[in-house]
């Protein structure tokens, strides 16, 4: 065993280069031409290879230090005496890469790369989104997101360790200095692609059973959220979202992406309903109850629920939990936020008892004194922007119910009754289902229904 001092050789036409990765430490085993450090100039990095093979004993340089032609790199007892004195050989530059080499007159060159002119472009997270996969070989483990031909900027080892690793180094955001990609960034990149299949695997096998409330999470795949310095344009506010507002975004942001949503658009001839309710209310000014149509479209789709009793069901793995009860919920609009509140045994109740029970949960979700029971145990859910305006939206499904009814304001509308048009008060429907449980036909059906009930009330008793 002799104690060998490493130098760096010969690197050409450079006179100082600044030494930006350590590949080794003390006490590694390294081979003859391993590579030791990476060197860069402001052209080009090189990394300077081992003379001999043998074990590190101390490293003579830092990261940022200056070093050149003869600067010893570190001290390496040498495994082999004969090999002492050996030149170091030079290391075969990566193809994909290789720029040309500086002048080498005396001693072999170490491994060579152009640093690209400009860092490159940030790259996208990995792609890992499947359609409906029946195994994981359906995976694809990446799809390239980033422009072909700009000179990713690392070191031969990296490169290599890219090639078995099989990473795309365009796609990789180096962090090194000027944007160099390093072994941690190939890593990291690694990592996150099989985060990224792993979230995918995870979303799509627990998304059936919604009523687990699984399956959100993040996409990989999808580029970043924009990051926008918004003052730069105008003055801001920033203000903190409500605690509701976060919660009911987070339950929104998963039924939306977990349930395949289909809204159907359909209108109800109403003309008639109204014009019982306002006599309702007439008759019941003096006991304080005043009825909203919405009240009789919770009954219309109790009766509509009875008929069609999978609309009346969630989701639970592979197995459909069809209730036999009738819970509806309905939105409300509160200053802090969406809340819904849940009417029980509906299919128990008369017009003016919703309406009552309507009234005082709609204030307790204004009030902020809504209680969990009062939220819970929904079958089904109504979301009425009737008093507001509008036509037709699509509603988000409340998991773990497979449907909600969007209702706008009704307006009178020209209807052909087979001779002349008649002004009649449409009511637009709009049914949000999800196809996981519900079919097209039966949604439309559902909604046909809905509208033969509306349109002759004593329908309900049938
Ligand atoms: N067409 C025409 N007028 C309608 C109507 C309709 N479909 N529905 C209600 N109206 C009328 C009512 O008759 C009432 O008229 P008057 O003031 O002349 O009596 C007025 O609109 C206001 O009704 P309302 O909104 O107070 O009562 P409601 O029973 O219809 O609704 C509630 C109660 C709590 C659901 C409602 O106040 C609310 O919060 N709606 C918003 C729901 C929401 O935000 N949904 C979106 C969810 S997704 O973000």
């Amino acid at each position: 065993m002799a104690l060998v001092e490493v130098k760096v050789p010969d690197i050409g036409d450079f006179e100082t280069v600044d030494v930006i990765e350590l590949l080794v430490k003390p006490g590694d085993t390294v081979k003859a031409e391993q590579s030791l450090i990476t060197v860069e100039s402001d052209k080009a990095s090189m990394e300077i290879p081992s003379s001999h093979a043998g074990v590190v004993k101390e490293l003579k340089v830092k990261l940022g230090d200056k070093v050149s032609e003869g600067s010893l790199v570190l001290l390496l007892e040498a495994a082999d005496a004969a090999s002492v004195g050996a030149e170091p050989k030079p290391v075969s530059p990566d193809a994909a890469a290789a720029p040309e080499l500086p002048a080498t007159p005396v001693s072999a060159p170490p491994e060579v790369t152009a640093a690209p002119a400009a860092a490159p472009a940030p790259a996208p997270l990995p792609v890992a989104v499947p359609e409906p996969m029946a195994s994981t070989a359906a995976l694809p483990a990446h799809e390239p997101t980033s422009p072909k031909g700009t000179l990713p900027h690392a070191s031969p080892t990296i490169r290599k360790l890219a090639r078995e690793l099989g990473v795309p180094l365009a796609e990789v955001q180096g962090t090194g200095p000027k944007s160099r990609i390093t072994q941690e960034d190939v890593q990291d990149f690694v990592r996150r692609v099989m985060a990224g299949i792993a979230t995918t695997l995870a979303a799509a096998a627990k998304a059936p059973a919604a009523s687990s409330g699984a399956g959100g999470g993040a996409f990989p795949g999808l580029l970043p959220w924009p990051q926008v310095d918004y003052a730069k344009f105008g003055p801001i506010e920033r203000r903190d979202l409500s605690r509701i507002k976060k919660i009911s975004g987070a339950n929104l942001h998963r039924n939306w992406v977990v349930i395949p949503h289909v809204t159907n658009h359909d209108d109800a001839d109403i003309t008639e309903l109204e014009a019982f309710r306002v006599q309702l209310n007439k008759e019941n000014e003096k006991a304080g109850i005043k009825v909203t149509m919405l009240a009789f479209l919770i009954k219309a789709c109790v009766a509509a629920l009875k008929k069609f009793p999978d609309f009346n069901a969630s989701l639970d793995g592979d197995q459909l939990v069809v209730k036999q009860y009738f819970h509806i919920g309905f939105a409300a609009d509160t200053p802090n936020g969406l809340m819904v509140p849940v009417i029980k045994d509906a299919d128990q109740k008369g017009i003016l008892q919703i309406s009552k029970e309507m009234s005082e949960l709609a204030q307790k979700a204004r009030d902020g004194k809504l209680s969990p029971t009062e939220m819970s145990g929904g079958c089904f859910s109504i979301s009425s922007l009737g008093g507001i305006g509008g036509r037709y939206f699509t509603p988000i499904i409340n998991a773990p119910e497979v449907a909600i009814l969007g209702v706008c304001k009704s307006a009178i509308e020209p209807r052909w009754d087979g001779q002349v048009f008649q002004p009649r008060l449409m009511l637009p429907l709009s049914l949000s289902w999800d196809h996981r449980v519900i079919d097209g036909a039966s949604a439309a059906r559902f909604n046909a229904y809905l509208g033969q009930i509306l349109g002759d009330f004593r329908r309900v008793l049938l």
